[in-house]
């Protein structure tokens, strides 16, 4: 090791909550300059929640040098330069604005607001800070199969695309009595599966396919419209649930799409499809070949090449751990697989990458407004009669 080379220069993250996001972004940052070279060393300078003893013993769980439980002081820190927002969607726009005109830099989680309206403010927000990196979390583009899936379709291997159908599929809703949490209120999560689950395959797609989605048709359903309120105290068990509210978001949402390339879309997003815990799957099909993926899968990618003579013809499944691939350069050797995390790892990665050389990575918050024009639009369509929507273009990058 050379003992005269200077320490790396330290890039203080701030994190707004710690839940589960917080603690897998937690360790994104922690793990990043462990396994990739970076120009600067990210420095978990400060976590921040509401409750004083909750986000202290967070710090300390997550690896957080110190606490806050007000994100303005949060922002306003000498040692924060990027601040990292991991709560629910009712408070991404006030955080994320007021930390990137405090000259801050901003990853926000996904969906990047609850409104269209949020959203337009925080990618003007974005806009006139040039100097300041903002991105959202849609994390799945950082899986390496997919980062593959997404080169092969650039060089033309599927040629021109026919379709793509992408289902996002978990079951922890099914039980009529699990309570009635944040994800379940319009107010503090913007809606239901469309935007947990469908805003990420919205993005994926769009992603994928390399050009924003033209217009939407929808349908959408709430199967369990009241649920039991979560006590504030601890009930006994006989009181407990008893009061139910109403459910104000969808459980689930189907919706199909169309490109202005002409390629046709299909998407499923449902917390009630009981046995399926994380299941976003996706195939694409082009005029020479189709690709599939599976994230329960996620170091598999299939690839139907049909230029490939018929008798030999069929898919074959890529494993995608090679040091070649996207993101592997850094891990492990070919076969010892990577999973959930690492994209969280690999989207600090580029971050700070980002970060270093000034250049906005995607996805960008006018991305983010960009899929949350096209949530607004399935929910316009579903709530007439699925209506075909158009979805009006912004200047989204895309990739
Ligand atoms: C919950 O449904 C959730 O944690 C999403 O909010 C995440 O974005 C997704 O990656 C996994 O499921």
């Amino acid at each position: 090791m050379d003992s005269t080379a200077a320490p790396k220069q330290r890039l203080g993250i701030g994190m707004v909550g710690y839940a589960f996001m917080g603690a897998v972004h937690s360790q994104g940052w922690r793990t990043a300059a462990r396994v990739f070279d970076l120009p600067s060393e990210p420095h978990l300078a400060a976590v921040c929640g509401r409750d004083p003893r909750a986000v202290r013993a967070a710090a300390d769980k997550l690896g957080w040098a110190s606490a806050e439980t007000d994100w303005r002081q949060l922002i306003a820190r000498d040692d924060v330069d990027l601040v990292d927002i991991c709560t629910p969607g009712d408070s991404h726009a006030d955080i994320a604005i007021a930390a990137l005109d405090a000259g801050k830099h901003v990853l926000c989680e996904k969906p990047l607001a609850n409104t269209v309206a949020e959203a337009e403010a925080m990618a003007e927000a974005a806009a006139r800070n040039p100097g300041s990196i903002a991105m959202v979390g849609f994390n799945y583009r950082r899986v390496p199969a997919l980062a593959l899936a997404r080169a092969l379709i650039e060089v033309g291997r599927l040629g021109a695309l026919r379709h793509i159908r992408l289902t996002y599929l978990q079951d922890w809703l099914v039980d009529p009595d699990f309570p009635l949490t944040w994800r379940l209120k319009r107010e503090s999560a913007g809606s239901g599966a469309l935007g947990d689950l469908g805003a990420h395959i919205v993005d994926l797609a769009q992603y994928l396919v390399g050009e924003p989605l033209a217009g939407v048709a929808a349908l959408s359903e709430t199967f369990v419209t009241e649920r039991p309120v979560p006590a504030a105290a601890p009930a006994p068990a006989t009181t407990r649930g008893v009061e139910r509210g109403p459910v104000t978001v969808d459980d689930a949402s189907l919706f199909i799409g169309r490109f202005p390339s002409g390629a046709l879309a299909s998407f499923e997003a449902t917390r009630f499809a009981h046995g399926r815990k994380n299941a976003l799957r996706l195939e694409v099909n082009g005029e020479l070949g189709s690709l599939a993926f599976d994230l329960e899968r996620l170091n598999e990618l299939q690839f139907f090449d049909g230029t490939v003579p018929a008798p030999e013809a069929g898919f074959r499944r890529i494993l995608v751990t090679e040091p070649d691939h996207p993101y592997l350069d850094g891990w492990w050797p070919p076969g010892h697989s990577l999973g959930y995390e690492h994209t969280f790892v690999h989207q600090a990665r580029d971050l700070v990458h980002a970060v270093a050389t000034g250049v906005q990575p995607a996805p960008s918050f006018a991305d983010g407004l960009q899929v949350q024009q096209v949530l607004a639009a399935i929910e316009e369509s579903a709530s007439k009669d699925s209506v075909y929507v158009t979805v009006t273009p912004t200047a989204a990058t895309t990739n």
